[in-house]
């Protein structure tokens, strides 16, 4: 078997997914259509083609605007459920799947829509495809803590649904410290707690992830390896990072997978995960992210088997859950 082949098998879990991310142009074009909705685009492949950033930015704007044709409990139902489906070809077993309320509640969807939508599709992608899920509630960082505040009360009535909080979108100039008090108040609320952060952002915000927010997680965390004292703070804490590959091309992170920061993440002892997080933008699903990197990196395939370990012990499962992928 080839080594291609082999990360394909491998039982994984993905925990860097936008569920927003993974809208494919196809089901955009009919969601749209069902909703009597116009989107500035002739066909599917006319979008595919308007997917060429420079950088986040160029990217989030038109995954805002992509986002704006869902409405109603059933769009966001169909674009859950799309995710599971095509995960399961990739032996994807668990997920922890971030969704972006204020997307959608800042255009007068019900928050209600979009949680009933999202758990109803995770309840049936567990029946139909044996998948286990996590959701994570993700505050936009370019609004105010006071937005991100307002849209954690909305959370209230639906603690039990989500195990966590994220924060993502523009990260430069919006440091995780903006939201020092919403993160603070999630982990009163005995939510997990992950933020985006060395993305495009500077090591110091992910100083700021791990000290102020005090984070299980760090999303991306790329730019750590700037860092010689906060490489040591993540290897001797054991923090997850979830690593995006594809993504980080996409996005010009790195201008080439050859140079990929994931493989010197293990080899100094740091605990990379591979993920897809916005697979219907930049190109693959996490089957596809493992592939690119196993070519790329020239990953063993104990590296592989590390890898797909990485994501089950950096995940929300309890420790028995756990122990069984382990
Ligand atoms: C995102 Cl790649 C990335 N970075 C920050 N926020 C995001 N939301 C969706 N994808
Ligand atoms: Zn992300």
């Amino acid at each position: 078997m080839d080594l291609k082949t082999f990360a394909q098998a491998l039982p994984k879990a993905e925990l860097h997914l936008h569920l927003e991310g993974s809208f494919e142009p196809e089901l955009m074009f009919a969601i749209a259509k069902r909703n009597k909705v116009e989107i500035p685009y002739a066909s599917a492949e006319d979008v595919r083609a308007a997917y060429r950033f420079s950088n986040l930015q160029d990217f989030l704007d038109i995954y805002y605007a992509g986002a704006s044709v869902l409405l109603a409990e059933q769009d966001f139902y169909d674009l859950t459920y799309a995710y599971l489906k095509r995960i399961a070809a990739d032996n994807v077993r668990h997920v922890e799947v971030f969704f972006d309320p204020q997307t959608h509640t800042e255009r007068g969807v019900a928050f209600s829509t979009v949680m009933i939508g999202i758990t109803k599709a995770l309840s049936d992608g567990q029946k139909d495809f044996g998948i286990s899920s996590k959701l994570i509630l993700s505050f936009l960082r370019h609004l105010s803590e006071e937005d991100a505040f307002k849209t954690f009360e909305q959370a209230e009535p639906y603690l039990d649904w989500f195990v966590g909080v994220g924060l993502d979108s523009s990260e430069k100039g919006h440091p995780p410290s903006k939201f020092a008090r919403v993160f603070a108040a999630a982990r009163e609320a005995g939510l997990k707690l992950v933020a985006h952060a060395g993305e495009e952002g500077p090591p110091a915000y992910v100083w700021e992830a791990l000290d102020i927010l005090k984070v299980d997680r760090i999303d991306h965390g790329n730019r750590s390896l700037e860092d010689p004292k906060l490489v040591e703070r993540l290897v001797k804490d054991g923090m997850t990072l979830t690593v995006c590959p594809l993504s980080n091309l996409k996005l010009c992170v790195v201008n080439d997978l050859k140079q990929h920061p994931l493989k010197k993440m293990l080899d100094l002892g740091l605990k990379p995960t591979i993920n897809s997080d916005d697979p219907a933008f930049f190109g693959g699903y996490v089957g596809e992210n493992f592939a690119a990197v196993t070519e790329a990196l020239n990953l063993s395939k104990a590296e592989l088997i590390t890898l797909a370990k990485n994501s089950f012990s950096g995940s929300f499962l309890s420790e028995a859950e756990k122990q069984s992928w382990l």
